[in-house]
């Protein structure tokens, strides 16, 4: 009996050990993924006065995305290189008006030449149908603050800041936008060439909180009219507007 615990215990080993046996490390790269906050074009910085559109001076005092199933592209085949990350751009200890650029480094990524990357803004489905007692502290996911009861769903992005929109120098109006529920979520694709080779790669992604106000048919959304998301879960209009704008602020620099 002892003989056979032993080779079980044995047979334990070699199989653990296979398991640790790392991929050829010629073949895959570590990569740096690093988000920034932007705002037309410069690093956006938040309690800042900024200009929107019809120069309505705007500030931003909190701004957090949630972002998963991101894929580098290759023709049909797709690598995944992120499942799921909470981007805070506004934490409570960035110092002054600087915004945080948040970053990970994915492991052991297959080298390649691809072809794009896929991003999808705000959580899939069988992500936003968990809630945060579902997670171990420290996961992205178990962030109490960025779930919403009522709606059963997380808060995919909050963009909060004030506007002067009679431009009289008082920022008079709040705006808040907590976008959420399954209907906004925002996947999107972003033709590039993206080589990844040597042991180390650095991928940049700014986000650029002016143009994803950018609509579909090129004007910019009113913010004025609109400066709060609705609280009602069956009215999407602002929130899903918000979220699909964020792809046409985003630029992938490598
Ligand atoms: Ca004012």
């Amino acid at each position: 009996m002892r003989k056979l615990l032993s080779l079980i215990a044995l047979s334990g080993l070699f199989i653990f050990s296979a398991c640790e046996e790392k991929t050829d490390p010629s073949l895959v790269s570590d990569v740096d993924v690093r988000f920034h906050a932007q705002y037309d074009g410069q690093e956006l910085k938040k309690s800042t006065n900024l200009l929107y559109e019809n120069s309505v001076p705007l500030n931003f005092e909190i701004l957090t995305l949630y972002i998963s199933d991101v894929f580098l592209l290759k023709g049909t085949e797709k690598v995944k290189l992120i499942d799921v990350e909470y981007l805070d751009f506004t934490p409570t200890d960035a110092q002054g008006s600087s915004t945080a650029s948040p970053a990970f480094t994915y492991r052991d990524i297959p080298n390649g030449e691809y072809t794009g990357i896929q991003i999808g803004f705000g959580l899939r489905r069988n992500l936003n149908d968990k809630k945060p007692s579902d997670f171990a502290a420290g996961h992205p996911l178990a962030r109490e603050n960025e779930y919403w009861l009522g709606w059963n769903s997380y808060i995919f992005a909050k963009i909060q800041g004030k506007a002067d929109g009679d431009k009289n120098g008082s920022l008079e109006t709040g705006i808040i936008y907590h976008c959420g529920a399954d209907g906004t979520y925002t996947e999107a694709t972003f033709t590039q060439p993206i080589t990844i080779s040597d042991s180390r790669k650095s991928l940049d992604i700014n986000i650029d909180f002016k143009k994803i106000f950018r609509q579909a048919d090129g004007s910019m959304f009113d913010i004025l009219a609109n400066p709060i998301t609705h609280s009602n879960p069956n009215n999407l209009t602002v929130a899903t507007a918000i979220m699909q704008g964020f792809p046409r602020g985003t630029e992938i620099v490598q």
